[in-house]
């Protein structure tokens, strides 16, 4: 499980902003211990217990610039298997580190310890007033739809359209005439998410870790996985205004809204309610979705060059799909008495009994294959409105696909309609980023659309929301030696396959090869 759940917003001077980019000498911050424990929170009314890093939800914020080294020991209270994922951080011939369970290591079990070396923020949740293990393992073990969550939090609360929530609401003082730098995590378990402040226009500058060009915009659409730095210049009549996040629809969805209230200090008259965002798009909006997301470019200047590869070695085209596979007596929650299952070229990714990264770096036989496909098993009108149901159906498996050490890789993705499953994928790649090339709506054609891609100033960012009935063209150079999980970054079509992990093999030198396993490795 990944410790990141729930709409981060992190007010910071802009002076961080700095601190965030520039590449800095490393330097050893003392070993961190994080707990990991239950600790009982009270929102919309309810209380439960939830997990929780050293008792605190929102969890605790590190500040590190670029080359910091840490580490982290996890020590284990809770109740089930834990692991941590350091998301974005690209832990360079270090995939030890990275996290995801049976893919870079087994999980932590409940009592256990694991000391991780890497940089860290972290957070927990949407708001779901049930238990979210017992919703998950309910909907896994029935085959059918996870319930949705009850509200989304900006960090960690519900806001001020609750009325069992109002006095926890988040606010943000600003002063008049002042810049602030938003940092925007989407850690929504299952659904992107417009945001946008009153009468504020918002100012994107930065996205999972890269400069872009500055967009001036009046909403964001924001997946899960993705990170976005955005400028908000208080310059408007001093009083409250809301800033506010829904999701945009997928198959089934929170139709909740989260707000939080950006109140400028001074003397003067709040009004008794905030003004709403005008321009907070409904949630069916896609033409909202395409018309921000293609206006984000890299900033590519001379400091922040691009560095795209313009030549291909190694090309993947790789649909990604819901399906469904037939249970004894139609007996499962999932359409026909099916159970839900996900996959990418059809293949539904099995977690194997040992980790991935071991049996590769033992050469341990028997756990995983490198057979994961290139090019989907079938090809048809992916995008058709009128599907057979059975079309495709998924083969568990765990497959992954090897990459030469250094070569070029472009991944095209073929979102597709199968069992009318269309939705926005957060297609997210572990250990490094990628360049969004280009995108479209339809079947990808490879003789016309490459064409249009975008090889001067793309984005360099490492979850790319892959459009609704659509595909996205991604490039990157295999420079990153390791095992790295891949995986749509809806936490309900992860969880039932929507994943696969390429293995990069080493480079000629120690420099270039994967590094030592840590001493002490947690058995599975
Ligand atoms: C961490 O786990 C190891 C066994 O893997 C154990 O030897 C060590 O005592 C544990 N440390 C703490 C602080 O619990
Ligand atoms: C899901 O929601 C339904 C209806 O609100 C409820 O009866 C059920 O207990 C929930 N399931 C879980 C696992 O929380
Ligand atoms: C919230 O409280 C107000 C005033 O007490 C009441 O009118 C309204 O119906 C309540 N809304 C909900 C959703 O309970
Ligand atoms: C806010 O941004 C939108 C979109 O770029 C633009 O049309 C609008 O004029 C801007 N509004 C203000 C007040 O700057
Ligand atoms: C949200 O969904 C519920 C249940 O389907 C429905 O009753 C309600 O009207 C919807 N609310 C909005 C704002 O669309
Ligand atoms: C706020 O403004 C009011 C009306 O102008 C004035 O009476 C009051 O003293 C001011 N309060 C402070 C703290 O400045
Ligand atoms: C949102 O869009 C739906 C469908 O297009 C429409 O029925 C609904 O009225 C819209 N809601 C708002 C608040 O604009
Ligand atoms: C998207 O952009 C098109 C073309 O510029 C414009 O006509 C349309 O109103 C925009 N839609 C939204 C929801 O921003
Ligand atoms: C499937 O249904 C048949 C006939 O009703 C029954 O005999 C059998 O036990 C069922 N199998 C399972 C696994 O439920
Ligand atoms: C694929 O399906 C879409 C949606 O039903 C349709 O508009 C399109 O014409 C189809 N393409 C082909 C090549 O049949
Ligand atoms: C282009 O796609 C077709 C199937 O639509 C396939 O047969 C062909 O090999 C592809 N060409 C390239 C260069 O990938
Ligand atoms: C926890 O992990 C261990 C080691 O892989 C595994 O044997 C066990 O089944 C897991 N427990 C749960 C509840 O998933
Ligand atoms: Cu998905």
């Amino acid at each position: 499980m990944e410790l990141k759940k729930s709409l981060k917003l992190e007010l910071l001077g802009l002076f961080l902003l700095n601190a965030f980019v520039l590449s800095m000498a490393g330097k050893t911050i003392p070993s961190i211990d994080f707990v990991l424990k239950e600790t009982k929170y009270t929102r919309l009314c309810s209380s439960k217990k939830i997990l929780t890093v050293n008792g605190l939800f929102p969890g605790p914020t590190l500040y590190v610039r670029r080359g910091d080294r840490l580490i982290v020991n996890v020590h284990n209270q809770g109740n089930y298997n834990v692991t941590i994922h350091w998301h974005g951080v690209k832990q360079p011939r270090n995939p030890w580190s990275d996290g995801p369970n049976y893919v870079t290591q087994c999980p932590i079990k409940p009592g256990a310890n694991f000391s991780y070396e890497i940089i860290f923020s972290t957070e927990e949740a949407s708001w779901f007033k049930g238990d979210v293990m017992e919703i998950i393992q309910t909907a896994l073990a029935n085959g059918g739809e996870p319930n949705v969550s009850d509200a989304f939090t900006i960090n960690g609360q519900p806001g001020d359209l609750y009325n069992c929530s109002k006095p926890g609401t988040f606010n943000v003082l600003v002063n008049y005439g002042k810049r602030y730098l938003l940092r925007v995590i989407n850690s929504v378990m299952n659904e992107e998410m417009f945001f946008a402040i009153a009468q504020h226009n918002l100012t994107v500058v930065g996205m999972d870790g890269a400069y872009i060009k500055p967009i001036e915009t009046d909403y964001i659409m924001i997946t899960p996985g993705q990170t976005m730095d955005i400028l908000l210049t208080a310059n408007k009549s001093p009083s409250h205004y809301y800033m506010a996040g829904r999701a945009y629809a997928g198959a089934v969805y929170d139709n909740t809204t989260t707000t939080a209230i950006v109140k400028y200090i001074g003397n003067y008259t709040a009004p008794s309610m905030p003004s709403f965002p005008d321009n907070l798009p409904n949630f069916t909006d896609i033409d909202a979705v395409t018309n921000f997301t293609n206006r984000i470019r890299a900033l590519a200047s001379k400091d922040y060059p691009v560095e795209v590869p313009q030549k291909v070695d190694t090309r993947l085209y790789i649909t990604i799909s819901m399906g469904s596979i037939p249970c004894v007596n139609d007996s499962c929650d999932g359409p026909n008495g099916a159970r839900l299952a996900a996959s990418l070229n059809n293949m539904s990714f099995v977690e194997p009994a040992e980790d991935i990264l071991l049996a590769y770096y033992r050469k341990i036989r028997g756990i995983y294959t490198t057979n994961f496909p290139s090019v989907p098993p079938d090809f048809f009108n992916f995008t058709s409105d009128d599907l057979p149901d059975n079309v495709y159906t998924p083969l568990k498996a765990t497959k992954v696909k090897v990459l030469e050490f250094n070569s070029s890789v472009e991944i095209v993705f073929q979102g597709t309609n199968v069992l009318n499953g269309a939705e926005n994928h957060p297609m997210h790649l572990h250990g490094n980023s990628f360049y969004h090339v280009g995108s479209g709506f339809g079947n990808f054609d490879n003789e016309t659309d490459p064409k249009g891609y975008n090889l001067i100033d793309p984005p360099e960012i490492n979850t790319v929301g892959v459009p609704t009935n659509g595909w996205a063209a991604i490039r990157f150079r295999a420079d990153n030696p390791g095992v790295w999980f891949m995986h749509c970054h809806l936490e309900r079509h992860a969880s039932w396959g929507m994943d696969t992990a390429f293995i990069v093999k080493n480079g000629a030198t120690r420099l270039t090869s994967i590094r030592q396993p840590p001493r002490h490795l947690n058995p599975c």
